[in-house]
């Protein structure tokens, strides 16, 4: 075992592809943390099925989201990849956690609040009521020192700290408290339909939301739609202008460059070019990463046995914190 901090992230497999608001916000920070860190990545398959879903689609978005991650640059040798169902000690550390979680507390998130408003609470499960603390579970199995997640995680971040806090003091020091990594100048990436909300697997509009398995041409056709405003000028302001703000977050998350030089830039020129700039700067970086994805999953078997190597890895922590979590809150330990 490595005496190194430890990094966790999982996405969810809930969409046949991850969108560039899960990958600029997410994953793009997944590789360079390999080094610093002894790496989990995962895909929360337990949490995409708070969403009502084919099993064999589920099946397909899971592999298609691990060969992502990979993709992204996660390397099988140097980071535990993983599926969470393999992993069952997930579900083992949330029961614990739910029992110490208030249910006050838990009807604060506001991520169940925004997915919920547009069918109502009654017509969601009670898993994705749970969500949050599964993904402390997740977290804290590993005793993560760093979670490199989106701006929209932040309060789930702080729930696992609350958590965290209160298990080390009821019982006795277990818990690592995570730090939260979030790229402040990627913050949320919002519908491109929609600027005003963030892009979303599950309730983006279908042209709003940019999958980076999808044919280049067709996400090029979609930035050069990308809603604005009536106006003219480029300049970065959220509140009065998310269209125009969103599309230089993009570029600028795109080309590495700062949002105040490319307002500079283009002072004088109109939205169709900034448009065609951010549709230019995304496909270069994603067509080839979407390629690799494809090969990856045209080698299935070999998939499967990194997944497998992964969980192995994953485990050996995860169990260890279980048995120490049962011994703590009074289980007794099979004899
Ligand atoms: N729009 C976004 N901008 C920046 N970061 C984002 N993330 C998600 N959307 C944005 C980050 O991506 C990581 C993986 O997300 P997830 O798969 O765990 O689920 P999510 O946050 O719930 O993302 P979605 O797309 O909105 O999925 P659904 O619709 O299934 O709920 C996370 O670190 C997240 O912060």
């Amino acid at each position: 075992m490595s005496d190194k901090p430890r990094v966790l992230s999982l996405a969810q497999p809930t969409a046949d592809s991850l969108h560039i608001g899960n990958y600029l916000g997410a994953l793009r920070q997944w590789p360079g943390l390999q080094d610093q860190y002894e790496a989990f990545y995962g895909v929360a398959d337990l949490h995409a099925l708070t969403v009502e879903v084919e099993p064999a689609v589920l099946r397909k978005r899971s592999l298609a989201s691990a060969a992502q991650l990979i993709a992204a640059g996660v390397d099988p040798e140097r980071s535990a990849v993983f599926l969470q169902s393999h992993v069952p000690e997930h579900t083992q550390l949330m029961w614990v956690l739910t029992c110490l979680t208030g249910f006050g507390h838990a009807s604060r998130m506001t991520q169940f609040k925004d997915k919920t408003s547009k069918h109502g609470v009654d017509a969601a499960n009670v898993g994705l009521f749970n969500y949050p603390i599964l993904m402390a579970a997740d977290i804290l199995l590993y005793n993560a020192d760093r979670v490199p997640v989106g701006e929209d995680q932040r309060q789930h971040l702080e729930l696992t700290r609350d958590l965290a806090h209160r298990f080390n003091t009821r019982y006795s020091p277990t818990f690592t408290l995570p730090e939260p990594h979030i790229v402040k100048s990627v913050g949320k990436i919002k519908d491109l339909q929609d600027p005003t909300v963030k892009m979303s697997k599950s309730s983006s509009s279908p042209n709003g939301v940019v999958d980076l398995l999808d044919d280049p041409k067709l996400n090029a056709k979609k930035f050069r739609s990308a809603v604005t405003d009536s106006g003219r000028d480029i300049t970065f302001d959220e509140v009065n202008k998310p269209g125009v703000a969103n599309l230089l977050t993009l570029l600028a998350a795109f080309t590495g460059r700062p949002v105040e030089t490319l307002v500079e830039e283009f002072g004088g020129k109109g939205y169709g070019d900034l448009k065609g700039a951010v549709a230019d700067a995304a496909g270069a970086e994603i067509t080839p990463f979407r390629e690799r994805t494809l090969e990856l999953l045209g080698e299935k078997t070999e998939l499967e046995a990194i997944l497998a190597a992964g969980a192995e890895k994953a485990r050996a922590v995860a169990s260890r914190t279980v048995a120490k979590v049962y011994r703590k809150v009074g289980l007794v330990p099979r004899g």
